[in-house]
């Protein structure tokens, strides 16, 4: 499918107006957002990666297959960025997730799968929840993990959040795990098939 940042901004007005739905990305800087699109959508390198946190300030659209949109929202909460940027970066991703926010059709929350989540990402939850916008829970970088705390990592921040277990994935941008998940919650959210290079269905069977 084909897959190509659409539109850069950080201006409401900027953003898209066709009325394709929309799945949001987000999470706390250097969590594996952009690494997760690119093994999402098939293309390295089309979300910056960066060993820099903070870097991403701009609302990225991916449009996919004239189908979806798969939205980069900044990252949240990284230390080294001042008050003033936080105070930026939580204007934008209200911005983008109140105004007429009409397409948002679901939200993946990207959490470190060592970390787990934290005070942001529980407001983060409790807000998509009391917008009934649907979640899903990826836990990245679980390569960094064994398989068996992988699995125990999955039960216990699966509890933490009160997500049922079909909404809580173990990701990897490294090996690919987990991709067939999340390209499942997209369909389930929009509709979309998201398929790989090979032109089969993503999602996992
Ligand atoms: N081991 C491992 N590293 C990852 C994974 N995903 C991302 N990273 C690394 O984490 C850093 C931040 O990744 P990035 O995708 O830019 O995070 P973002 O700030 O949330 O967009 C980069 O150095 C990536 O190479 C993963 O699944 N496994
Ligand atoms: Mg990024």
């Amino acid at each position: 499918m084909k897959a190509e940042l659409s539109h850069d901004t950080e201006f409401p007005e900027e953003f898209p107006r066709d009325g394709l739905p929309e799945v949001a990305v987000m999470g706390r800087s250097n969590v594996g957002k952009s690494s997760l699109i690119n093994a999402l959508l098939g293309r390295r390198g089309l979300a910056r990666t960066s060993g820099q946190p903070g870097k991403t300030r701009r609302i990225h659209f991916y449009r996919v297959g004239d189908a979806v949109y798969v939205v980069d929202l900044p990252g949240f909460g990284y230390a080294a960025v001042g008050r003033q940027e936080r105070r930026r970066w939580k204007s934008m991703v209200e911005a983008y997730l109140r105004g007429t926010r009409g397409p948002l059709r679901g939200a993946v929350l990207l959490v470190d799968i060592r970390r787990g989540p934290e005070e942001e990402e529980q407001q983060l939850l409790d807000w998509l929840r009391s917008e009934q916008i649907p979640v899903g829970l990826a836990l990245t970088k679980s390569d960094k993990l064994s398989r068996s705390r992988v699995l125990s990592r999955l039960e216990e921040l699966g509890k933490a959040v009160d997500l049922p277990s079909e909404r809580v994935a173990a990701v990897s941008a490294r090996t690919k795990r987990g991709v067939g998940a999340i390209a499942g919650w997209v369909g389930d959210w929009t509709g979309v098939e998201l398929r790989g290079p090979d032109g089969r269905p993503l999602a996992d069977a």
